[in-house]
């Protein structure tokens, strides 16, 4: 039977982040998969300014009550960008609510990147998204979000050693099964990090590193990741295939030349994460 998804995070109108990649990758991944908007935004909030934003809990609520009168079931719980503090316990339960035996719960905790907090967040809100991880089977933070959620200062450049503590540590604290670092450096590439809380297992995937600062890459890799996840693959199989689907995400937007600030050209590396994921 089709798997089915449930994706919770913003609607950025313009710049590919979030929902506008959430859906169309998990689609592409053969995922049956509903949303829940978080946030309206005429365009995400990193590089552009006058963006609009506007804050969906009220409305959340409404979606929450009628999705309780449907007969709905999820295989797949993918959350991201939340729009206020108060919307954090209504995630929380709506993850709650859909949790069953099987269904595989990836928090990912978008709140901060490059060492800042992002403009729409407080120190609240980051407390809160720690509560938010301990619903999860899987969390996906950044470096930054990484040590926001361990109280660390924010190191851009830890070695093999400390990633793999922090992993160690984001496990324990937040009682997840298996937790990935983006944006980790090693052996000169740039990818992710991964470790399995059970056989206590690392990876790392990583690609040449590529000139400029990409928008929505963290949203690309956890929809990749989720995508794999979903169908069935290992966790070291489906990073490997999320970094490289993010990487040829990033070349094709190099290639087409249109500025880094309206997000990666996902679309044209799909077929890779397709093949990636062994459905084509
Ligand atoms: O890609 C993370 C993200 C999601 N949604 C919004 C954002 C960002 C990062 O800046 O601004 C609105």
């Amino acid at each position: 039977m089709q798997k089915q998804v449930l994706a919770i995070h913003d609607l950025s109108c313009v710049g590919r982040c979030s929902l506008t990649v959430a859906l169309p990758v998990l689609s592409a991944c053969g995922l049956h998969t509903s949303a829940l908007p978080t946030a309206l935004l005429s365009t995400h909030t990193g590089e552009f300014t006058g963006y609009t934003c506007l804050d969906l809990t009220q409305e959340m609520k409404k979606i929450a009550a009628h999705f309780a009168a449907l007969p709905l079931r999820f295989d797949g719980l993918y959350t991201g960008f939340l729009g206020s503090f108060e919307q954090i316990r209504l995630v929380g339960d709506v993850l709650e609510k859909y949790h069953q035996q099987n269904t595989l719960t990836l928090v990912d905790p978008v709140m901060a990147d490059h060492g800042r907090l992002y403009a729409t967040y407080t120190q609240a809100m980051a407390e809160g998204m720690g509560e938010l991880c301990r619903l999860a089977d899987v969390i996906v933070p950044n470096l930054t979000e990484a040590c926001i959620l361990l109280h660390r200062p924010y190191d851009p450049a830890p070695g093999w050693d400390a990633v793999r503590d922090m992993m160690e540590e984001l496990c324990q604290r937040f009682g997840c099964k298996q937790v990935i670092i983006t944006g980790v450096e090693q052996h000169g590439l740039l990818g992710a990090s991964g470790f399995c809380a059970a056989t206590g297992e690392t990876a790392f995937a990583g690609g040449e590193k590529l000139p400029g600062i990409f928008y929505g890459t963290g949203d690309v890799l956890a929809s990749g990741l989720m995508g794999g996840l979903m169908r069935g693959l290992t966790l070291e199989k489906a990073l490997h295939a999320a970094v490289r689907f993010t990487h040829a995400a990033m070349e094709h937007t190099l290639a087409n030349g249109l500025p880094l600030r309206y997000g990666v050209a996902f679309e044209q590396a799909l077929p890779l994460l397709m093949r990636e994921i062994g459905i084509s």
